[in-house]
């Protein structure tokens, strides 16, 4: 928890104090997400909690959120930072009715969404960086991590989850994403209230997932290319078996980035890390 007195120095919110859980379900309206929000202090991973319930039948839009992870994760098992009572670290269950090919358009439906969240409470406008960072002045704000349970024709269950930096002040940043990384208290030094910020998230997801179930990937890509801040830009891709350099074009209607390489080549990558490269 934020000491007092680092609380009194950053701004006015109500930093440091448990979520009140009531305040964001009272009135929500949305139709899909959110009638159930499973709240714990502590959890290894939202994302590993969530898919216990989901294994355990637990319906779409069940939300879970945790004030702190003990484990908490990014992709390919990398860690994510994760401490008490400052940020938002959220899964919400969804059982969509798409095909397993389609999965990833889960993720960048979320990015939109989620930077159409994180743009009401800031003055400039956050980027979306492919696949799953949103980004502000060039430092990481938040993330997202799907994960799919089900076969080859059907997916079973997808688990979304969000991590954002709320009122974490950089002091109290570990060294390792200190210069990376940033949070709503820094960019705007005030502390935000975290429940206006979980249900303005909810209801901006609950409206993306429906556009993406009602209307199909087209319309929210979009918007998704429109934030995306490396269109034309110089990139190095780096992915489990090899490196890519050149330049990004946008992505395809799968969801893959799509890289101009060094020869003029256009090529897809369906998974991997974008470096923004100086031109
Ligand atoms: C992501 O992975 O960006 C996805 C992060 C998803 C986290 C949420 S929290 C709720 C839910 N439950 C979970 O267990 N996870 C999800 P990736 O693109 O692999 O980025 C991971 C990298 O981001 C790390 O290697 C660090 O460099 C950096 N990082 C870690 N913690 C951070 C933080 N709090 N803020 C900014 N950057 C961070």
């Amino acid at each position: 928890m934020l000491a007092p007195d680092a609380d009194k120095k950053k701004g006015t919110g109500p930093a440091g104090l448990p979520l009140q859980v009531h305040q964001i379900q009272d009135g929500l309206a949305t139709s899909r997400l959110g009638n159930k929000i499973h709240y714990f202090s502590a959890v290894d991973s939202t994302n590993s909690c969530a898919r216990q319930l989901a294994e355990r039948g637990a319906e779409e839009g069940e939300i879970v959120i945790a004030e702190s992870q003990n484990h908490g994760r990014g992709r390919l098992g990398r860690p994510w930072v994760s401490p008490p009572y400052l940020n938002l670290y959220f899964s919400v269950v969804l059982r969509p009715n798409l095909p397993p090919i389609d999965a990833p358009q889960i993720t960048l439906m979320a990015a939109v969404a989620l930077a159409d969240t994180v743009a009401s409470f800031i003055p400039v406008a956050p980027v979306i960086k492919w696949p799953n960072d949103i980004l502000v002045r060039g430092r990481k704000l938040a993330g997202v991590l799907t994960e799919s349970s089900g076969d080859s024709v059907r997916m079973e269950f997808v688990i979304l989850g969000i991590g954002v930096n709320l009122n974490y002040p950089r002091s109290l940043m570990p060294e390792a994403i200190r210069q990376r990384a940033t949070s709503i208290v820094e960019l705007t030094q005030k502390n935000i209230s975290r429940e206006a910020f979980v249900r303005r998230l909810i209801q901006d997801l609950d409206r993306c997932y429906g556009e993406l179930e009602e209307g199909g990937f087209d319309p929210l890509a979009t918007r998704w290319e429109a934030r995306f801040g490396f269109r034309g830009k110089k990139v190095r891709v780096e992915m489990t078996d090899r490196v890519l350099i050149g330049r990004a074009k946008g992505i395809d209607r799968d969801g893959a980035l799509i890289l101009e390489d060094e020869m003029g080549e256009c090529q897809r990558v369906v998974a991997g890390d974008v470096i923004p490269l100086e031109d």
